[in-house]
């Protein structure tokens, strides 16, 4: 391990991702509500590969092949495929040992284009201090991208993303001096004894409500379920 500090860093939405991308060694994809929850829930209960496809016609060109294939826009499962975003469609047994594909509105489009780049890893806040304890121990300059919603600022990417910061940086190994990250730091002191509460009011979480899915909301608002964390290797996501 080197001497020299790392340096952490936060994107607010991958739309940003070109202004950060050279600087960095490996990215955290993050996408709270809900796609890097699910994701981290289908390798938890057992799915061997996840392929994240940015279009609905890549996901029903593997849907055509026979493939596990799940789609979600606008929080809602597209029509025709086998499940959504959720991750309760992940906790049974017809996933296990399976290749599954999936496409989100933000999540596996954020995967995809850090991909093409960089070394991904997927974070979220129900594998939040395995991502932490790995980044430690792997000491190398990391971006860490909120997914956000179709290009915007969301509040719960961020919040984990200042939660993730905050530990690197308690740690004495990581630098960081981008304002993103400043603000990520104070949204996650302010939301981390109540994520429920202080997301009340966000765009996503209103979004999610009114389609009931507040279950989905308080899984994936709980964190550390999970030791899991996916990797990008060779075109999917799979078990680190
Ligand atoms: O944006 C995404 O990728 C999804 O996580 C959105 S949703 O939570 O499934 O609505």
């Amino acid at each position: 391990m080197s001497e020299e500090k790392k340096r952490v860093e936060v994107c607010f939405s991958p739309e940003s991702f070109d202004l950060y991308k050279q600087e960095y060694k490996v990215v955290v994809a993050i996408d709270v509500l809900r796609a890097t929850t699910a994701i981290c829930a289908a390798f938890e209960h057992g799915a061997e590969k996840l392929i994240p496809v940015s279009t609905i016609e890549e996901a029903e060109e593997y849907r055509n092949k026979g493939y596990m294939v799940g789609a979600e826009r606008q929080g809602k499962i597209v029509e025709g495929f086998d499940f959504g975003n959720s991750p309760y469609s992940y906790m049974n047994d017809s996933i296990k040992g399976q290749t599954l594909v999936l496409s989100t509105t933000n999540g596996t489009k954020a995967i995809n284009l850090a991909a093409k780049t960089h070394q991904v890893i997927v974070g979220s806040l129900i594998n939040l201090d395995a991502v932490i304890a790995y980044l430690k121990e792997l000491k190398e300059d990391t971006l860490l991208l909120a997914s956000g919603w179709q290009g915007k600022f969301n509040l719960e990417d961020s919040i984990c993303a200042g939660a993730i910061t905050e530990a690197l940086l308690e740690s004495g190994e990581f630098i960081s001096d981008e304002d993103s990250t400043i603000a990520a730091m104070f949204l996650y002191k302010k939301a981390k004894d109540n994520y429920f509460g202080f997301l009340k009011a966000s765009s996503h979480r209103r979004r999610l409500r009114n389609l009931n899915l507040n279950e989905d909301i308080k899984y994936c608002l709980t964190p550390n379920q999970t030791d899991v964390i996916p990797v990008y290797r060779d075109g999917a996501l799979v078990k680190m």
